[in-house]
């Protein structure tokens, strides 16, 4: 095979190489932290940065590799690679594609966007239909409205038990907090754009570097600022990716029948309903529909989930 480029003839033979000795060389072990234009940054469990392309084999069968696999690789100079096969994928994310992902921190802000309790109450059921651990985190509390809008989901989501941080990327607060929380596992950052995500990572990890923009001033949207995604890692363990930030999200693969498990302060309660898999919705004697009607669960988790149910029964709903 007749290779134009001279770099990646060089690349084709070490990795030849590197293939004729691979049952002498130690085979190593990383994850995938950023991939880019065929290469992978995989650190290895030493802590050492490799710049890894995949082998020809696995190119060839399609076998996909995602930021956040765990990957067995031979090293060619310390410093480049050659991937030989993933290890151990236990969940892959759609959008973002990153793979092994074990918790999800959905920032939101009381305003510049304003607070959208659908769009909080649509990203937590998206996590729990993917079995991440959700945090709910109310970043810019340095700006007005922030006391009201933390009273507010202290009360909705007390039931549920949703671990809640208050944060402001401008003055600092409560990012201790967040530190915590993000150790010794991988995580995403999720939520509007505009709500700080980027901020508040480069805020925790001032190497970062990530870019970040004005939100719009009309509107109170944000720019769509962040595009790639990666896996950076925390002093003290753990990693964790900035993803872009989104206006619209469906629950396309939200599972009609698995909807009422998805809100967590439900299923004690349910227990009471009369009909085992009652959907909370025209069922009579339904438990939950009483709860909330006595004010024991919150009404606007309630109506939400009813706007889901609507939306996924509409599609079908089963998968
Ligand atoms: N007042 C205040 N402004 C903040 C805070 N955090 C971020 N900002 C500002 O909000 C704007 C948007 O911040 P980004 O970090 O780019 O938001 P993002 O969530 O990453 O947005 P996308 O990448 O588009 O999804 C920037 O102008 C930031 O300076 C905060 O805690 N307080
Ligand atoms: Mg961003
Ligand atoms: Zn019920």
């Amino acid at each position: 095979m007749k290779w134009k480029c001279a770099g990646r003839t060089r690349w084709k033979e070490r990795a030849f190489q590197s293939k004729k000795c691979v049952e002498e060389v130690a085979v190593l072990r990383g994850r995938i932290l950023r991939a880019s234009g065929g290469f992978y940054d995989v650190q290895a469990d030493g802590g050492t940065i490799y710049r890894c392309r995949a082998r020809g084999r696995m190119r060839k069968n399609g076998e996909g590799l995602f930021v956040g696999d765990m990957v067995e690789f031979v090293s060619l100079d310390g410093t480049q690679g050659v991937l030989e096969k993933t290890v151990d994928r236990r969940t892959l994310l759609k959008r973002p594609a990153i793979a092994n992902v074990e918790q999800v921190i959905i920032v939101c802000s009381p305003q510049e966007p304003p607070l959208s309790l659908q769009l909080l109450n649509r990203l937590l059921v998206l996590a729990e239909s993917r079995r991440l651990q959700p945090v709910i985190c109310l970043n810019k509390n340095d700006l007005p409205g922030s006391t009201e809008a933390q009273k507010l989901l202290k009360e909705v989501f007390c039931a549920a038990a949703y671990p809640l941080v208050f944060t402001s990327a401008l003055d600092g607060r409560g990012l201790q907090e967040l530190r915590v929380l993000l150790r010794g596992r991988i995580s995403v950052l999720a939520g509007p754009s505009g709500a700080g995500k980027s901020s508040l990572l480069n805020r925790l990890l001032p190497g970062a570097n990530l870019r970040t923009g004005k939100v719009s001033g009309k509107l109170q949207r944000g720019r769509h600022i962040t595009r790639q995604v990666e896996l950076l890692p925390l002093d003290g363990g753990g990693l964790v990716a900035d993803t872009p930030g989104f206006s619209q999200l469906d629950l396309d693969d939200v599972d009609r029948y698995a909807l009422p498990s998805l809100f967590p302060e439900f299923i004690t309660v349910s227990r009471h309903c009369r009909f085992t898999g009652c959907g909370h919705h025209e069922e009579p004697d339904c438990a939950v529909k009483q709860a909330v009607h006595d004010s024991c669960l919150p009404a606007v988790r309630y109506e939400h989930y009813l706007v889901f149910l609507k939306e996924v029964a509409m599609r079908g709903g089963v998968r």
